[in-house]
């Protein structure tokens, strides 16, 4: 519209909103909105995450970096039909525990499971463990998903699945985020660890079979 066009990962990691999401109107014309996702907007993060951790940004970047990753994905998102006409397959909870605000990967997440038709119901960010629980009993969901980024929230994870299994015992549980691994995952007793938001719609595909 003006100017030069940036690159999306450069508009995400110098902050520029505006920018952003010109650059993902650009990229979604000749390429796939997840592929846009993962080749720039994840990596652009990436970048911005360690600038954050070593010094070289501060937090009101962060926070500007985040609002054009948010911009670029609202843009990305439209072009990701959700189908409302295919017949509705499970519900499932999403969540980012209680403590952690990072909820980027956990909409992404949303979105691709909405686009294989399942029943999202998502409780945000900074979500008690009774609020899951409480949900998924009243709901009669059979899928809940967690996800943390920080190592300070992965505890509160932990937390919600313990609730879950005294309380939801027949729901199954997967969790995601930066932070974890397979390993920690299944030592914190999730019953499955999506490296990304893919790895969580092949989980659901394969539980609700
Ligand atoms: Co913050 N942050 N942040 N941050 N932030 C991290 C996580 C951090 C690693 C940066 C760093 O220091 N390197 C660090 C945590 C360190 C640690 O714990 N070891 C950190 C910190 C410290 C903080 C604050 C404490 C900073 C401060 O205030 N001093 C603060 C915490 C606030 C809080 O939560 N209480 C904070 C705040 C923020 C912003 C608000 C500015 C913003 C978040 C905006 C938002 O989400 N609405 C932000 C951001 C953007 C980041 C980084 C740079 C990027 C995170 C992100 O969105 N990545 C992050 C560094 C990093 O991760 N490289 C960082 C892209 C996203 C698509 O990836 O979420 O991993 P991810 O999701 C992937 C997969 O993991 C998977 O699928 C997704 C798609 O592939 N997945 C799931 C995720 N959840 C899943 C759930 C599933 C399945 C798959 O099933 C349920």
């Amino acid at each position: 519209s003006h100017g030069e066009i940036i690159s999306l990962f450069d508009a995400i990691v110098t902050g520029l909103k505006t920018s952003a999401a010109e650059a993902a109107e650009q990229l979604v014309v000749t390429k796939q909105p997840l592929d846009i996702i993962e080749e720039q907007l994840i990596p652009a993060l990436d970048q911005v995450g360690y600038d954050f951790e070593t010094g070289v940004l501060f937090l009101p970047q962060l926070l500007m970096s985040a609002e054009a990753a948010r911009a670029a994905f609202e843009v990305l998102r439209g072009k990701l039909d959700v189908d409302g006409q295919k017949t509705r397959k499970a519900k499932v909870i999403l969540a980012t525990v209680k403590g952690d605000i990072h909820d980027i990967g956990k909409n992404i997440v949303k979105i691709l499971l909405q686009n294989y038709s399942y029943e999202v119901i998502d409780l945000g960010k900074n979500v008690l463990p009774a609020d899951v629980v409480k949900t998924a009993r009243n709901e009669q969901v059979h899928l809940v998903g967690l996800s943390a980024l920080m190592t300070t929230t992965v505890e509160n994870m932990e937390e919600t699945i313990r609730q879950l299994r005294k309380d939801v015992p027949a729901c199954k549980i997967m969790v995601g985020g930066a932070v974890l691994n397979a390993e920690y995952a299944a030592r914190i007793g999730a019953d499955f660890y999506a490296k990304d938001a893919m790895g969580a719609v092949r989980y659901a595909e394969q539980l609700f079979e």
